[in-house]
């Protein structure tokens, strides 16, 4: 492996780990953050990302649907929710959600993606029955759905345990979950910006459960708002010690705070430095996740690029119609076409993978 050139001498010493597949540690990961030296902290993640991935890079043919934004949590940096009543607050209908499906049922999408808040009424039998008709719809479509304080919350609704919400989900058609609602594991955001919302612990539980169960999941950290460094490491030691566990995780996804309509909106966003640092030390933190991706809605398709060169080796997907980050100020486009992705992907220098949810290769052209 050829030694980068590195402006920050202290990045040495971790590329020597890096090199011999050694774990890197907490102080490794506050280094990496702290460096100011981008191009550095960039090439030791894209030395681990060709050594797993080589020059592909992933994104998928993907429909979201967010299907209510009501929720009972309320918290701090989400300009989605609103409460039950509230001006603004929506929940689609049973027929509206598979209309939306039938829309592109001509479209050789892989994937439907659900998400939606944490919905005080609706009853069990509608999240069985959403999933049940769109595999009725479209059987050979995977669907990923409800994060897991989703999750956690509709076991309350149903009153059954965590194991059983998640058994019947997937008998409905559930094919694996989404990584929202992780946020920040510190104790002191939670307590700050969202402590009705599920613990930590609740949240690896049940992205534990499901990997026990043979759900694959997803992971996200909320990055660029009142977090320390310490603690965004933290949040990555976690989650690796989980994966160490349980081995379910498919793909990290940092989410770039949006601060417009948020009760954060005196706070500016992640700068672009600190998008591409966070995603590469990542990569170099999480040495047992397959994937890091750019959700390109959040950081805009330009850094979402750029990031291939910096660790992340997926691009999410086409996606369509996006609510969580639009309506907290998201510049971006609703969705991109497979060809835009593509290209995108090769002026990144990459070659372009078409995937479905589990990595599984649909098209490499
Ligand atoms: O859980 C809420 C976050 C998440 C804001 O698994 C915000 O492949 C930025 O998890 N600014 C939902 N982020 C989205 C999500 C996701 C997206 C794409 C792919 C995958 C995947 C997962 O969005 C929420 C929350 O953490 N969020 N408000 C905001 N103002
Ligand atoms: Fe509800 Fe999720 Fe928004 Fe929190 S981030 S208020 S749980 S929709």
């Amino acid at each position: 492996m050829a030694l980068p050139i590195f402006q920050d001498s202290g990045l040495k010493p971790i590329y020597n780990k890096v090199a011999a597949g050694v774990r890197l540690d907490r102080e490794d990961g506050l280094a990496l953050f702290a460096s100011a030296d981008l191009l550095g902290v960039g090439a030791l993640a894209h030395l681990v990302r060709q050594r797993l991935h080589g020059n592909r890079a992933f994104y998928i043919y993907n429909q979201h649907i967010n299907y209510s934004n009501i929720c009972i949590n309320g918290c701090k940096f989400c300009a989605f929710s609103r409460k039950a009543g509230e001006p603004g607050a929506y929940e689609m209908s049973l027929e509206e959600i598979l209309g939306k499906v039938e829309e592109r049922a001509h479209e050789p999408i892989t994937e439907v993606h659900i998400v939606g808040g944490c919905h005080p009424d609706l009853p069990f039998s509608f999240y069985l029955e959403m999933l049940r008709g769109i595999k009725q719809l479209r059987p050979e479509v995977h669907l990923q759905a409800f994060t897991a304080v989703e999750v956690a919350h509709l076991a309350g609704q149903a009153g059954l345990s965590v194991p059983d919400t998640l058994l019947a989900l997937k008998e409905a058609g559930l094919g694996s979950l989404p990584g929202g609602g992780a946020e920040v594991f510190s104790p002191r955001i939670r307590q700050h910006l969202c402590p009705e919302k599920l613990s930590p612990e609740g949240w690896l539980g049940v992205a534990q459960t499901a990997h026990k169960l043979g759900l694959n999941t997803n992971a996200t950290m909320l990055y660029g708002h009142l977090e320390t460094l310490e603690e965004r490491v933290d949040h990555l030691v976690r989650l690796r010690e989980a994966q160490d566990e349980t081995q379910g995780f498919l793909a990290f996804i940092p989410l770039a705070f949006h601060p417009q309509n948020t009760g954060l909106s005196e706070l500016t966003g992640p700068s672009a430095i600190d998008d591409l640092k966070t995603l590469a030390v990542s990569r170099l933190m999480l040495d047992n996740i397959p994937h890091i991706k750019a959700f390109w809605v959040m950081l805009g398709p330009k850094m979402a690029q750029i990031s291939l060169c910096f660790g992340v080796d997926d691009v999410d997907g086409t996606v369509m119609e996006e609510r969580i980050t639009h309506m907290a100020g998201a510049q971006t486009p609703q969705g991109l076409t497979r060809k835009q992705l593509r290209a995108l992907i090769r002026e990144a220098g990459c070659e372009p993978v078409e995937r479905d949810t589990l990595y599984s290769v649909v098209s490499s052209q």
